[in-house]
């Protein structure tokens, strides 16, 4: 793309009669606002017609209803993954809002999160008490199932860089396991099932299905580092509750995203090395690559029949689903479905009859039927390719699908920077041959080089054809320049009605990959914490004392508004001191933070929760323990004293 191009799609440029989308933003209670700073006269300059439109918006017209006044809530709540950050994040929508970060696989200060013993007990240490890993690259997340819609009780998303899953409580909406996978890495696509592949009565999220997109030597180990071939890539079942790795199942050709059936029986990933190339030449020369459908029920059966083996130190049963070892469908675990070379993505229809993946480097999206997956592994399809049922052609650089409640489907397109619309139905008719069918609807440019796309409820069977948020790896000119490093864009765009409209762009900080749009009456959390949950809980006031044992030393600390329980606390120096601090504050949104000078503490307590850290007294001297979440008129007085005696 030129630079001229760049500029015509700029939104400051109020000539260009195409850009009317963000006019119509500041059209409504931006344009009050703003009248004075130039703005207005930029305003005043549009043709009639455009002015027109401008004024129906100010009466609250059409596009008053996107905007979240002040004091309203959102109707979505986004759940976003956060990319090399390592954090989750969430948006309300349609505002754009950003309302939290959670901290997942990263450090985060300002909630101490690997900082305090209890988050560094669920991110793993070394044997000397630090962090295992402090970084983690998170592409996807999704939420738990019941009857084939959110039920809000557990979001996952994956760590590629270390191959960890973790898992999000949505009452409080923090991080609560993480899982390492065995023998793979670059763990790439994730999806939790909708229902049990065999007990009908079992109907929400019992396992969750992660992908391994590098191929490695099994072991790892130092064996096999010259001879490629050798390498492969492990799919594994981590049970939705205990989090250990069920299963595992070894795949020909590396996997990519995931997607699941409805009836709990069927994960679809793509494959975009079928070749198993360790250099990227080798990974782009197959013509075809695949989708493979996984068929769950028939791997537990073999697990079941002790038809597996472990790897290396690992315990978890690992059984064959290469093509060699799955060639006649009747016994199959796995179906491969070609497709052209090198796709990207795969997301299932709302109504859960069809999987629809990308062509990425094709301008084709491939649909297959999930009717003839099952009939193909009965025996009664003569090839693979017969579970196709369309491949329409839409445009450059197909990644990912979202779906409305109408048959619709929404596709990123990378290297054309739109949004294509096009419709399922007439998709099939078009591959059946009739010539009429056009099944492409609509397209609308987005700013720029869309990677993930996804709609509001589309990954249930509840999709209700609203929104289509568009998660753009490049914004360029879409807000004031910061230097090299440019945030992301994500823009929302109305999909109820035929034509696409863009709504507002939002910034995100680097680098979202992919989301959830869910309907904000599933999402119910709780503001304060139960202090029975934590063990160490310093349950009242009067608890508050120091304790020693040898050269160990534990604190018992309480906070309330604006004081801790200890005005001080001595220790001598070499001890191994450990804080424990309990909120008892009970109010909504009163939060405590704890800091220590010169020894790295830094973390917080929300109501009745409690948090410790440990720590070696090194440094002789007086250091203020004190307060940095903002509580109370007294906030600065806020303060305890360690004293460390030489
Ligand atoms: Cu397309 Cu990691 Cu989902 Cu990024 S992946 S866009
Ligand atoms: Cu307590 Cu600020
Ligand atoms: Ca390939």
């Amino acid at each position: 793309m030129s630079d001229t191009e760049h500029k015509s799609k700029s939104p400051v440029n109020l000539e260009n009669p195409e850009n009317t989308s963000r006019r119509k933003f500041l059209g409504t209670a931006a344009l009050t606002g703003l009248a004075g700073a130039g703005l207005a006269t930029g305003l005043a300059s549009l043709d009639p017609v455009e002015a027109k439109e401008e004024e129906e918006h100010e009466e609250g017209g059409e596009h008053g209803k996107y905007e979240v006044p002040p004091g309203q809530l959102d109707d979505y709540y986004i759940f976003s993954s956060g990319g090399h950050s390592g954090e989750a994040r969430i948006y309300g929508s349609p505002s754009g809002r950003t309302i939290k970060r959670i901290p997942v696989f990263n450090i985060d200060p300002m909630v101490g999160w690997g900082i305090t013993n209890e988050s560094k007990k669920i991110l793993g240490t070394k044997p000397d008490g630090s962090l295992k890993y402090i970084t983690g690259d998170t592409h996807h997340i999704h939420g738990s199932y019941t009857d084939g819609t959110y039920d809000g009780k557990y979001l996952w998303i994956n760590d590629k860089i270390h191959g960890r899953l973790a898992r999000i409580r949505m009452d409080y909406m923090e991080c609560d396991k993480i899982t390492e996978l065995p023998n793979i890495q670059g763990f790439h696509g994730l999806f939790p099932d909708k229902r049990d592949p065999v007990d009908p009565k079992i109907n929400h999220t019992t396992r969750v299905f992660c992908g391994g997109e590098f191929h490695i030597p099994l072991p790892n180990d130092g064996r096999d580092m010259d001879d490629p071939k050798k390498w492969a890539c492990l799919f594994t079942c981590v049970d939705a509750e205990t989090m250990e790795p069920r299963w595992q199942c070894k795949l020909t050709g590396n996997m990519d995203l995931i997607a699941t059936s409805y009836d709990g029986k069927l994960a679809a990933v793509n494959q975009y090395n079928t070749e198993g190339g360790a250099v990227y030449t080798d990974m782009m020369s197959a013509e075809r690559d695949a989708v493979a459908f996984l068929h769950i029920q028939r791997i537990e059966d073999a697990i079941k029949a002790g038809k597996f083996v472990t790897i290396g130190d690992s315990k978890v049963p690992v059984v064959d689903g290469t093509k060699e070892a799955n060639q006649d469908p009747k016994t199959a675990l796995i179906l491969y479905v070609p497709v052209p070379k090198n796709p990207h993505g795969v997301n299932i229809t709302p109504d859960g009859k069809y999987f629809v993946s990308s062509g990425k480097l094709s301008p084709t999206a491939t649909v297959t039927a999930t009717d003839l997956v099952y009939k193909w592994f009965a025996g009664e399809l003569k090839e693979p390719r017969d579970t196709v049922v369309a491949e329409p052609e839409i445009g450059l650089g197909p990644l990912h699908t979202g779906f409305d409640d109408k048959g619709n489907a929404y596709t990123t397109l990378f290297l054309d920077s739109q949004i294509v619309k096009w419709n399922i139905d007439k998709a099939i008719a078009q591959f059946k041959g009739d010539k009429k069918a056009q099944p492409v609807l609509d397209r609308i440019d987005v700013h720029y080089q869309p990677g993930h796309g996804y709609t509001s409820m589309g990954e249930t069977k509840e999709a209700d054809g609203k929104f289509f948020n568009s998660g753009n790896k490049f914004s360029k000119d879409r807000f004031l320049p910061v230097g090299p490093l440019h945030v992301e864009t994500e823009q929302l765009i109305d999909i109820s009605g035929d034509k696409m409209k863009l709504i507002h762009d939002h910034t995100a900080y680097p680098e979202p990959h992919d989301a959830i749009i869910v309907r904000r009456d599933l999402v119910k959390t709780k503001q304060i914490y139960s202090m029975d949950e934590f063990p160490n809980a310093v349950k009242n006031f009067t608890d508050s004392r120091v304790e020693r044992n040898g050269n160990k030393v534990t604190i018992y600390l309480a906070s309330v508004a604006p004081q801790y329980s200890m005005m001080n606390f001595k220790v001598k120096k070499g001890d191994e001191v450990t804080i424990i601090l309990t909120n008892h504050d009970k109010v909504e949104d009163l939060t405590h933070g704890f800091a220590i000078p010169k020894y790295d503490i830094c973390f917080i307590v929300n109501p009745q929760q409690t948090a410790s850290v440990t720590f070696i007294a090194d440094k002789p001297g007086v250091y203020w323990c004190y307060c940095t979440h903002f509580c109370h008129a007294l906030h600065l007085e806020m303060r305890s004293t360690m004293f460390v005696e030489a």
